[in-house]
């Protein structure tokens, strides 16, 4: 935890967080990078950000791909090996326990991250924003393939046309899955508490859901390891590592459901 935070005025936020959450029928979460740092995957901004000393903002976009997508492909194939080899973290697990609280209907984890991770951890209303990392999607005929586990060639190709395979995710300058945006934006104008775990909040339109549920009357709390612009005025925050504090915030919540 962070050293300037008293016990006090954290073990006061943590009430505060339980509060909210337990008076909410209904609560949605946007997660980012940090929520699977502590399963070994790196975040894109701040320290170790960079890849080949590559901006995620240069090999995340169609143009980039277009121009070399060797290069691109050499990011995401390095990221797809990484992920076969990591586990979901408590984090995660906390997020899917609170899913079985409220049920599936009435709790959903809207995130931007393409790891697979919090279904992995046993959530199931997950609104991937970004897409997956473990699918391919053809640029010639869009068939979109389940490749988990697998080790692509440096430009992989599609099976049914021959057509160069991308990862089926959503770089920089690309449109949100309409379906999927749809669903994120129900969830979050629908929910009463809405957390903001582990991210910067600086890539829109996923950002915009925090205004989204705050318009909508939401409490908002956020998980960070560092303060940053998304929560806003009003807003509960948690300072620590995901792993660590949403554990915690689920215990204190289910403590207090049981003491009436
Ligand atoms: C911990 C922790 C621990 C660490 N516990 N916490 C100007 C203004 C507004 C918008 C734009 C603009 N110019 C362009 C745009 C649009 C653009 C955008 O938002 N750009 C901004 C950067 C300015 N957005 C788009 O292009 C989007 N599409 C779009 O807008 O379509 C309309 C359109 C169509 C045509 C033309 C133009 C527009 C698409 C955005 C897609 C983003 N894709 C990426 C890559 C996906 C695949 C991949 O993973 O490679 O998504 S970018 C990258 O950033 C990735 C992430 O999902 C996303 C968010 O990052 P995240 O998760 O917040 O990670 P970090 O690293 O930033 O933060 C980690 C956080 O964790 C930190 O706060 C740490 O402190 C914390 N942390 N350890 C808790 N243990
Ligand atoms: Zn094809």
């Amino acid at each position: 935890m962070h050293p300037s935070i008293s016990d006090e005025d954290f073990e006061a936020a943590l009430d505060r967080a339980a509060n909210l959450l337990r008076a909410a029928e209904r609560v949605a979460v946007l997660t980012g990078a940090g929520v699977s740092a502590e399963s070994g995957l790196a975040t894109f901004r701040g320290a170790g950000g960079l890849w080949e000393g590559h901006r995620v903002e240069d090999v995340a976009t169609p143009e980039a791909f277009a121009r070399d997508p060797a290069l691109v492909w050499r990011f995401y194939n390095a990221r797809r090996a990484k992920l076969w080899t990591v586990r979901p973290n408590d984090g995660h697990a906390a997020l899917a326990r609170m899913e079985q609280r409220w049920g599936p209907d009435n709790f959903a984890v809207c995130t931007q991250n393409i790891d697979g991770l919090h279904r992995a951890a046993g959530s199931r209303t997950v609104h991937e924003l970004h897409g997956n990392l473990a699918r391919v999607r053809c640029t010639g005929c869009r068939r979109v393939e389940d490749r988990p586990g697998v080790d692509l060639p440096e430009l992989p190709r599609c099976g049914a046309c021959g057509e160069l395979l991308r990862p089926d995710i959503v770089w920089f300058h690309e449109m949100l899955p309409a379906d999927v945006w749809r669903d994120a934006g129900r969830a979050a104008g629908l929910c009463e508490c809405f957390l903001v775990v582990g991210t910067t909040a600086v890539v829109y339109p996923a950002a915009g859901l925090i205004d989204t549920a705050r318009a909508a009357g939401a409490g908002v709390i956020e998980v960070n390891i560092e303060p940053t612009a998304a929560a806003g005025r009003g807003a509960v925050r948690l300072r620590g590592p995901s792993g660590v504090l949403l554990p915690q915030l689920v215990e204190r919540l289910l403590a207090g459901d049981e003491g009436g």
